[in-house]
């Protein structure tokens, strides 16, 4: 390597993605030319017939701007849909797109209970053509250090839940996604505690700004981007944006989330974008944006990643390092 850089940065987070791609893909021909069938061996061998496969591709008809929108420049579709985290089909960027093909996204049901008067479960069909489809442009940036703007299509949370009438005990809501192992081979591996989960206050899933996303560039989602229905929470580090949930529960008590089980001390429930508070492992004060390449100067990381006019005021009074 030309380049110097911490030895606990695992050279995905920091190489750009075409160059880290190709570099991969190197690796796998090479890997599947030897005939080697090591751990990774099932997965490499779905991934060339996965592309074709994936939910993506079929137009949303006319999505409208959010005022929420911001103005930046989207990343390109490639960057969006090939530089990934979803560990359920691998824990390498690259392999979300190339594993996801094996995810079957119709029929899915999303089922909704807990502390609401009317529980119940929906499908995606009905999902689809029950919300207003509004596009939004919101920037994502993950606790991994890059940062994306992603032209989400999707609708308000806060939309969806209300239709389920949450009581009085609703103070939080908790999110899961697709157990299964078959179409989800990362799951066989305990990388993580399947399946995964998260967790958000009531006013924090109520907020305009919390979105369920159904698709992105005018397109339904791609698998790898969570496809068919996932979270997305723009102010917060790109780990609380859980994908493909299947289960969405009201509870009394703040639930259980996938990461912050694993690091509690690393990666907090509320995860709100902080500049001010780093990761035991790296600073947070500053993030590379994709697309610009490897050389290109880092961006300032901003309080609830630029959105702190519309949020902040969620949080008046907590101690945010504290609650991190
Ligand atoms: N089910 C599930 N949801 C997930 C993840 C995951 O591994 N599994 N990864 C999270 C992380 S760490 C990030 S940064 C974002 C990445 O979303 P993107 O690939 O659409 O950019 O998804 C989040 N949602
Ligand atoms: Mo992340």
């Amino acid at each position: 390597m030309l380049i110097k850089r911490p030895a606990d940065i695992p050279s995905s987070q920091i190489t750009p993605p075409a160059i880290y791609r190709r570099r991969r893909e190197i690796i796998k021909a090479a890997a599947a030319g030897a005939g080697l069938m090591m751990g990774g061996g099932s997965l490499l061998m779905r991934s060339a017939k996965a592309a074709s496969e994936t939910a993506g591709g079929e137009r949303i008809p006319n999505p409208r701007p959010s005022p929420l929108s911001t103005d930046e420049k989207p990343t390109s579709l490639d960057d969006v849909t090939h530089y990934n985290n979803f560990y359920e089909f691998g824990t390498e960027k690259t392999d979300p797109a190339a594993n996801a093909g094996t995810l079957e996204t119709r029929p899915w049901t999303l089922v909704v209970d807990g502390a609401c008067e009317s529980p119940g479960e929906i499908g995606i069909e009905d999902l689809l053509s029950g919300f207003t489809q509004e596009e939004r442009v919101y920037r994502l940036r993950c606790v991994e250090a890059w940062a994306m703007v992603v032209p989400w299509v999707g609708f308000p949370l806060g939309d969806l839940l209300k239709r389920f009438r949450p009581t009085s005990k609703a103070r939080y809501v908790a999110f899961e996604t697709l157990l299964d192992p078959d179409q989800m081979p990362g799951q066989r591996r305990s990388v993580l505690e399947w399946p995964y989960r998260e967790g958000l206050r009531m006013d924090e899933a109520m907020h305009p700004l919390t979105i369920l996303a159904t698709g992105l560039y005018g397109e339904l989602l791609p698998n790898q981007n969570g496809a068919p229905l996932r979270l997305v929470v723009p102010w917060k580090y790109g780990f609380k944006s859980i994908k493909s949930i299947v289960r969405i529960r009201f509870t009394e008590r703040q639930p259980p989330a996938t990461w912050n089980r694993m690091q509690p001390d690393e990666y907090g429930f509320y995860a709100n974008v902080n500049p001010a508070v780093d990761h035991p492992r790296w600073s947070q004060k500053r993030h590379r944006v994709i697309g610009e390449g490897l050389f290109a100067r880092k961006h300032e990381t901003l309080p609830f990643n630029g959105y702190g006019e519309q949020v902040a005021s969620l949080y008046s009074g907590m101690d945010l390092r504290r609650y991190f």
